[in-house]
């Protein structure tokens, strides 16, 4: 019956068959399964400081973290910010909240003071764990929660270091009993489709099944050879998940870097013989296209999995040029909300400008933007998908998640694309709110309430500007107050102060006299979009 009924929905199956998602297991017990195997070999290494750990110390040193937590009185439930850029501590740090019962929510260490602790109030964060350089953030936004249970990786006077805590005797890891299906095991922020950024609410079983769902049919190309260059940001989902997480489950060897850097990454694939490498689309031009790239060896990098943002044909044909060793321009696409993957491209017969199939034991549909119905092959729509990788929800808004899921369990992506007889999807366009800045997420809702917090500004709408490095920078169209002179420098110095950089207004301000809305009171964003290219044209 249910099959009959999708057939006439035109939904889409995945073409693999389904894979058997373990059902009994906490995120952390998937994740380490192989772990005795894997034993004393180096599981990941800063390339700068070189410090590393093994797959054991890994796995004793997040015990050791669980049980020093439990003595200080964190719970099962307890949130626990990591507040922390790509270091070897991050896995054992995040493993170790979760061994203790407690949930991570990550934030981007680019935070302002005030960005964190927006995140850390909406999570209800108990603990934060961050970095010397960020201390003083990470203090005064717990204390606007009347909270200063802060720890750093390293040394500061005054606060309680993590090496501390790894001296812990390991005697304390409570006895746990997870709900895999319904307890949360990491809040990261998405705005999704609209509005400020949420949390997000991935249960252990949400990250299970995308864990089990990636390896499937070699999407994930990962094994024990696999030199891993571990850059994105560990606190995003996908550094997160597809990077440190399924890295380490693969018993890969990451090599982590805390700050992208053109010259320091190139070296690195050079001299630890990086064989894959995940990427957003700006390091995929400076692969294309960097005179630099000539003076390496990157005869070991045989693959590149792009994601987070659109990546074009041309720029893979020209990559797999340039480096004929480099046999796969693989893409991945996802969202936070999928926890986060749900196409991929496969290991074979994969199409350049394509984000890959449809993950086994999932659903998808694209349909018609104004009618809602769904479409067969070869017509543009929005893309939703259906499955065990669907999030439990935002954080304390059920409203939000009422629009984003409906009540038959179809979330809606807000992607704009289609998919060809083959079933090879491609996404054309994005009818959501968010912009992307170089794959960081950039929601306009939260500029506008800045620039309207403005003394001289009536009214605010922020768009994102193509841009061929970034993909979009963001841009702001304001009203000013009658008699106001506010300058455009005034209105960018103004976002720069109080924003994270890379949400600064970089595609520029254009003064309008009124911002187009809807009845409802909704911006038009096209509008605002065309005018942009009249604009352009002039
Ligand atoms: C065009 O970006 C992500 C997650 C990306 C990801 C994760 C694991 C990719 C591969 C992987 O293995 O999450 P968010 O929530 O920050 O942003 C989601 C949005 C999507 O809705 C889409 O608009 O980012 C955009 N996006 C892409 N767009 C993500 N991947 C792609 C892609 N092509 N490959």
């Amino acid at each position: 019956k249910e099959e009959d009924k999708e057939d006439e929905e035109k939904v889409l199956k995945s073409k693999y068959a389904d894979v058997e998602i373990p059902e009994n297991l906490s995120w952390t017990e998937f994740v380490f399964q192989h772990f005795d195997e894997y034993g004393d070999r180096m599981a990941i290494e800063d390339c700068v400081t070189k410090r590393s750990y093994s797959f054991r110390e890994i796995k004793v040193l997040s015990r050791k973290c669980a049980s020093g937590l439990s003595k200080k009185g964190f719970q099962k439930g307890d949130v626990f910010a990591l507040f922390l850029p790509n270091l070897p501590e991050f896995p054992i740090a995040f493993f170790g909240v979760l061994q203790a019962g407690g949930v991570v929510t990550s934030a981007n260490p680019l935070f302002t003071t005030e960005e964190l602790a927006k995140q850390l109030k909406q999570a209800d964060a108990k603990w934060i764990l961050t970095v010397p350089q960020l201390v003083h953030r990470a203090k005064e936004a717990m204390q606007e929660l009347g909270r200063d249970n802060v720890l750093v990786v390293g040394e500061v006077d005054g606060y309680e270091s993590m090496s501390e805590l790894l001296k812990d005797d390991g005697s304390s890891v409570p006895e746990l009993s997870i709900n895999p299906k319904e307890d949360t095991a990491v809040i990261p922020f998405s705005s999704g489709t609209t509005g400020h950024p949420k949390g997000v609410m991935l249960t252990h079983y949400n990250l299970i099944a995308c864990g089990s769902m990636m390896r499937a049919q070699g999407f994930l190309s990962f094994d024990e050879t696999t030199v891993l260059l571990a850059f994105l940001p560990f606190f995003h989902s996908f550094g997160m998940v597809a990077n440190m997480s399924m890295g380490l489950h693969t018993g890969s060897f990451l090599v982590s870097m805390l700050r992208f850097d053109k010259e320091k990454f190139l070296q690195v694939l050079e001299k630890y013989e990086v064989t894959h490498s995940s990427v957003v689309p700006p390091v995929v031009l400076l692969l294309a296209k960097h005179p630099a790239v000539d003076n390496y060896d990157l005869s070991n990098l045989t693959e590149i999995t792009n994601g987070a943002a659109p990546l074009g044909e041309e720029i893979s044909k020209e990559v797999m040029k340039r480096l004929p060793l480099l046999s796969r321009v693989r893409q991945g696409y996802g969202m936070t909300e999928l926890s986060p993957v749900c196409h991929m491209t496969p290991f074979e017969n994969n199409k350049l400008g394509s984000v890959g199939m449809l993950l086994p034991n999932l659903r998808c549909k694209v349909i018609d933007l104004e009618t809602g119905e769904a479409l067969g092959p070869g017509h543009d729509g929005e893309i939703c998908v259906k499955g065990p990788t669907v999030m439990k929800g935002y954080l304390n808004n059920p409203e939000a998640t009422a629009q984003t899921i409906d009540s038959d369990g179809w979330l809606r992506t807000g992607d704009v694309g289609h998919y060809d007889e083959d079933e090879h999807f491609f996404i054309v366009d994005r009818v959501k709110e968010l912009i992307k800045y170089k794959g960081y997420q950039v929601p306009p809702a939260e500029l506008e309430a800045l620039l309207v917090s403005h003394p001289d500004i009536q009214d605010a709408a922020v768009v994102g500007v193509p841009d061929v490095e970034a993909g979009e920078l963001p841009m702001a169209f304001v009203v000013r107050k009658p008699n106001a002179a506010l300058t455009e420098r005034d209105v960018k110095t103004f976002v720069d102060e109080n924003v994270a950089p890379y949400k600064k207004l970089r595609g520029g301000v254009e003064f309008i006299d009124e911002i187009p809305r809807s009845l409802s009171g909704k911006i038009l964003r096209r509008e605002l979009k065309d005018r942009l290219k009249d604009l352009a044209k002039t």
